[in-house]
């Protein structure tokens, strides 16, 4: 372990204490299941009331979750004691801003169990980090000819990077197509990766509109016997699921703070350091930099090669809490409580009237994620009534477009659960439904 390493460890231990004893974070009871009553009372913004008196039922977590008071006084009392800028400054504020960020950025290996923490690069979101694998690796490495392979279940995140490359440099673009229940037709990504071509694969964890739960370290498996680079989309997947990078045996996993429970503004790129250590300058700029002469300059070493100009810094410490919240419950425990809520949610809505459900019908390979269309009423539309009953939900493409047309919709309604999501309230969806119906004399 290096120097900040170890520096950044001890000190993880003093930030995650000060937090813990000014606010609060729940108990861990590793076998019993999560009580979302009682975790609602930590989430603020879900105790108000919407239209005046109506509960707000909130139903929209897979666009961004709700955040916990402990999330929220980090990164309050990181402006109040800790504000400064990071690897700068030689002040007392400085140095403690600077640890707070090299201490997330360790805090954030140990939850997705990274080797160290110099595999984890900061950015502002999922999508910076994809398109940082895109511009840092791929661009470096691959030349015309060479293939990358992805998905029909892609966020745009994940497709339009490679789609730029592509158009630049010739590379040839694959995409994997789906099972009618929504899951990957893995005999494709088969027969691509034996042409021999493929040099990146890039894949979805969970889909944000159908919910399915790929089989990474699967296709990790096959990618890596072909030769290949795997760049997993964990916007979906580190939020609800356990994650284990190395077991999963991920080259690149990208995800975003706000999808679960941290403040917005915030990315993460994990990636094995051997490839890292490889990649060029995302952006170029102060604080990236080793030496800079006027015609030329040189770079640091991972992962601040990757981290130009000021960074997201109170972000982090609120990053902190969220894996403190998250650690203490159980990822393994959150992944339980949702997959008794997907059960309980396919049951419940597949009984409404005209309902037309997508995605996989199992529950251990689908998280709580719901799109659906109700008869010929447009999603607009549901979304504005179940909105008018306090209901939040999506309604649109959900920023995957191929999956809508492989889907035949242009837009559905997706109702996506978290933790604090208990079944009372899928059962307010399923009434808002009726609702809906009866409005629109469905
Ligand atoms: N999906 C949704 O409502 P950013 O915006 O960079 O934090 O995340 C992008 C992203 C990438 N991949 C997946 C699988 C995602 O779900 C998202 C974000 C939100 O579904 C907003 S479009």
């Amino acid at each position: 372990m290096n120097e900040r390493a170890a520096a950044a460890l001890r000190k993880e231990h003093a930030v995650s204490g000060n937090q813990a004893s000014s606010t609060r974070t729940p108990s861990t009871r590793e076998n019993t299941p999560l009580d979302p009553a009682k975790l609602r009372q930590d989430f603020p913004c879900l105790k108000q009331k919407v239209h005046g008196d109506k509960r707000l039922v909130y139903l929209d977590s897979a666009a961004t979750s709700q955040k916990p008071l402990h999330v929220i006084q980090a990164i309050d009392e990181f402006y109040r004691t800790s504000n400064a800028n990071v690897h700068r400054g030689l002040h007392v504020l400085a140095e403690k801003a600077t640890e707070i960020y090299e201490c997330a950025r360790t805090r954030v290996s140990w939850f997705i169990n990274a080797s160290r923490p110099s595999e984890i690069v900061w950015t502002k979101n999922a999508t910076e980090a994809l398109n940082l694998v895109a511009h840092s690796y791929a661009r470096k490495h691959l030349k015309a000819g060479d293939e990358v392979v992805y998905t029909r279940m892609e966020h745009h995140s994940n497709l339009v990077p490679w789609q730029l490359l592509a158009k630049e440099r010739g590379i040839v673009l694959r995409a994997v197509e789906l099972n009618p229940d929504g899951t990957l037709r893995l005999e494709d990504l088969d027969r691509f990766l034996a042409g021999g071509k493929v040099k990146i694969v890039a894949v979805t964890h969970v889909s944000n509109v159908l919910g399915t739960i790929n089989p990474v370290a699967e296709i990790a498996a096959k990618v890596h016997a072909a030769g290949a680079v795997l760049v997993v989309d964990g916007c979906q997947g580190a939020p609800h699921l356990p994650v284990d990078v190395r077991a999963l045996s991920a080259d690149f996993y990208a995800f975003s703070a706000h999808k679960m429970l941290g403040p917005t503004g915030l990315g993460v790129l994990y990636g094995r350091y051997e490839l890292l250590e490889k990649m060029q300058p995302f952006l170029g700029g102060g604080e990236m930099i080793e030496e800079v002469h006027i015609d030329r300059s040189t770079y640091k070493q991972p992962p601040l090669r990757f981290e130009a100009g000021t960074p997201p810094i109170a972000q982090t410490a609120g990053m902190v809490a969220a894996t403190e919240y998250l650690g203490k419950l159980g990822m393994a425990r959150v992944r339980e409580h949702e997959k008794e809520l997907v059960a309980y949610a396919l049951d419940r809505l597949n009984r409404v009237k005209g309902m037309k459900l997508h995605g996989p019908a199992n529950p251990e390979i689908r998280a709580a994620v719901f799109s659906f269309e109700l008869g010929e009423i447009h999603a607009h539309d549901i979304a504005q009534v179940l909105d008018s009953e306090g209901i939040a939900v999506r309604a649109g493409h959900h920023c995957a477009q191929p999956l809508m047309e492989w889907l035949g919709a242009a837009s559905t309604t997706r109702a996506s659960g978290y933790l604090y999501t208990s079944f009372d309230e899928i059962d307010a969806l399923v009434k808002g439904l009726e609702k809906v119906r009866s409005y629109f004399g469905a």
